[in-house]
């Protein structure tokens, strides 16, 4: 492929049943990086298959693998999007144009649920307090936190974000923040994903989560520039 436009970083961990139909939906001039983080199954082989670029991240966890992918990425712009086909990459312009067009420096797609199951009750309810915590913790309405997203490469390097786990996503919107960015957020419908949940859908994934999260907004509240 030419120069891409946008490198996609796609953290990975297990899914080699959502990869092909994930990277055939990649729209022209966007490249995929696989972060594969140590993957029990065919992952890595399969993204390579269908022609992503696979970064190999030994250090467990959904930071760590982001983290991995943004180094690795060369585009003048990023996004961030699941692996396990929950979101569709055909609607990553939705996040991408605004930030190309200048007009924001930081897209969140806000998850809408296509089917009743598409996302669990409990998750549903966590992101919503989440959202509340983040409104006090900056003063923004959030509606969701989620994970498809982008911005310029360099300003996103720029933020020094930390977190190797799961409170990379928040840190990254906290940090933003702080920074004086422009973030805005629009609607990408969200899916039952395929195979099993490793955060949200598994209690070691969200007790993680919440204590990461946890540590974060209340440093936020303290002093927004200590975050680290
Ligand atoms: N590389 C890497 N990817 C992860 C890790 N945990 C989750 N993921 C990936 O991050 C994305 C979101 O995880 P998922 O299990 O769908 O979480 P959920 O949406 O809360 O159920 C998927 O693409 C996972 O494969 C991890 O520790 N390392
Ligand atoms: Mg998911």
């Amino acid at each position: 492929m030419p120069t891409p436009i946008v490198d996609v970083v796609f953290p990975c961990l297990n899914e080699e049943g959502a990869l092909p139909w994930v990277l055939s939906r990649l729209p022209e001039g966007y490249r995929a990086i696989v972060v594969d983080n140590g993957s029990t199954d065919r992952s890595a082989e399969v993204a390579l298959e269908h022609g992503a670029l696979v970064v190999t991240e030994p250090i467990r966890g959904f930071g760590s693998a982001a983290h991995a992918g943004l180094t690795a990425a060369t585009a003048p712009i990023v996004a961030f999007c699941d692996a396990d086909a929950s979101m569709d990459p055909a609607d990553l312009p939705k996040v991408v144009d605004p930030v190309r067009a200048g007009t924001s420096d930081l897209v969140l797609g806000r998850r809408k649920p296509t089917t009743r199951g598409a996302w669990p009750i409990h998750a549903r309810i966590a992101n919503r307090a989440l959202a509340l915590l983040m409104r006090r913790a900056t003063g923004i309405t959030f509606s969701d936190l989620g994970p498809m997203r982008a911005a310029r490469r360099d300003a996103v390097v720029a933020l020094d974000l930390r977190d190797r786990r799961s409170g990379f996503p928040l840190e990254f919107v906290l940090k933003a923040h702080n920074a004086g960015w422009r973030i805005t957020e629009v609607d990408t419908p969200y899916s039952p994903r395929v195979g099993r949940s490793k955060v949200t859908g598994t209690l070691k994934g969200t007790i993680i989560a919440v204590k990461d999260m946890s540590r974060l907004l209340a440093a936020q509240r303290r002093a927004p520039n200590t975050l680290t």
